[in-house]
């Protein structure tokens, strides 16, 4: 039988195999799973953890770009950076409520962040260090998170799937705005466009590594994959990020830092050198550049903002009151 345990209960519940093969039938007859349906104790921790983890990237990833808000070069880069900024935030309240609808609440998916058990991107590890890395995001990091996330408006759990058809519109938009301001550094002076080589070099192995572990050493895709939940492998959306943005870095008459990149008439997509693999686990394990002041911005974030939790539940405590005497 299906159990509503709390994140991280252990698995060890009483799943009959005809449990769970009615609940595999519904998934290969591409019927959506809603929260209130009977599911399988790991497809339900499978997405707490996956949309929990990607809701906290989204916030945690509203750091690295609203450090430039200030800094922006015109009104018109200010208004357009402070409104993907703010489409971020927005991305990662959809998430927290359609996790919510599993039975986690926000506080405990945000402690588990602030103690370091619940994770976010690796790429949001990385510190921003000119304007023209605020086009590299919107360009590369925003890029692979379409390629990522177009496939999960399609996710088998209804919640995620249709809050992903919102975020990838918005994505789109962010993934434009990036691209027209590295297009302008490239367009410029000498200086603008070696800023922009140079925020390239920096970005681009990152964004390679945001699509996770290659498909072996990936523990969750199997699963992820018979369930729907993921609808290709990392190595799949990691190749067709590659694929789309080699065209796009030649246009800007930009180098893609990879000296091992060529195109594989056989295969019909690009082959790509080694990737840096202790670089990408020292950092999801916490130790990239910016961890610390990510983690440490969040904290700040979430204590500042007990007054305003503690002032909206006594609010709504006392209109529940007054709700049910008037009755
Ligand atoms: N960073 O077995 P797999 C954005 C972990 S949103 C950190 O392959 P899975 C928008 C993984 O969690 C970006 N950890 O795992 C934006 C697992 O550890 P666990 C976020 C990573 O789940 C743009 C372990 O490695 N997007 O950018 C990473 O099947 C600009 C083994 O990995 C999402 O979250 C990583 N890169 O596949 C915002 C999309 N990769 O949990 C602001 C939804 C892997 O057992 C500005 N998530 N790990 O402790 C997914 O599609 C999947 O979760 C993957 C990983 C593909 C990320």
């Amino acid at each position: 039988m299906y159990s509503q345990g709390l994140i991280g209960a252990d698995g060890r519940t009483d799943e009959t195999p005809e449990f769970l093969d009615a609940f595999q039938r519904r998934i290969d007859a591409e019927e959506k799973i809603e929260p209130n349906d009977a599911m399988p104790e790991g497809y339900r921790r499978t997405l707490v953890r996956q949309i929990g983890q990607h809701a906290h990237s989204e916030i945690v990833g509203m750091l690295p770009e609203g450090n430039w808000i200030t800094r922006a070069p015109s009104l018109r880069r200010k208004a357009a950076l402070l409104a993907k900024v703010q489409d971020e935030g927005g991305h990662g309240l959809y998430l927290y409520s359609a996790a919510e609808t599993l039975g986690v609440s926000r506080e405990e998916m945000t402690e588990e962040l602030l103690d370091g058990r619940a994770k976010y991107s690796s790429i949001f590890n990385y510190p921003t260090l000119s304007w023209a890395d605020i086009g590299t995001i919107g360009w590369l990091v925003d890029g692979a998170a379409i390629m990522n996330q177009i496939p999960l408006c399609r996710c088998s759990f209804g919640p995620y799937a249709r809050a992903m058809i919102r975020v990838c519109k918005e994505e789109s938009f962010h993934q434009r705005q990036g691209y027209e301001i590295v297009m302008t550094l490239a367009q410029g002076t000498p200086a603008q466009k070696e800023m922009a080589q140079d925020s390239l070099n920096r970005w681009w192995w990152p964004s390679i590594m945001m699509f996770g572990p290659h498909d072996s050493d990936s523990q969750h895709s199997d699963q992820s994959m018979a369930w729907k939940i993921k609808r290709f492998t990392n190595d799949e959306l990691r190749q067709k990020f590659i694929d789309a943005t080699v065209p796009q870095a030649e246009y800007l008459g930009l180098t893609l830092p990879d000296p091992d990149l060529k195109w594989n008439e056989a295969k019909g997509g690009y082959d790509h050198g080694p990737i840096d693999w202790d670089e990408f686990w020292r950092v999801v394990k916490g130790h990239g550049p910016m961890a610390r002041d990510r983690i440490k911005a969040r904290r700040k974030a979430w204590d500042d903002g007990a007054w305003v939790r503690e002032a909206a539940l006594a609010h709504a405590e006392k209109r529940r009151a007054r709700k049910m005497a008037a009755e």
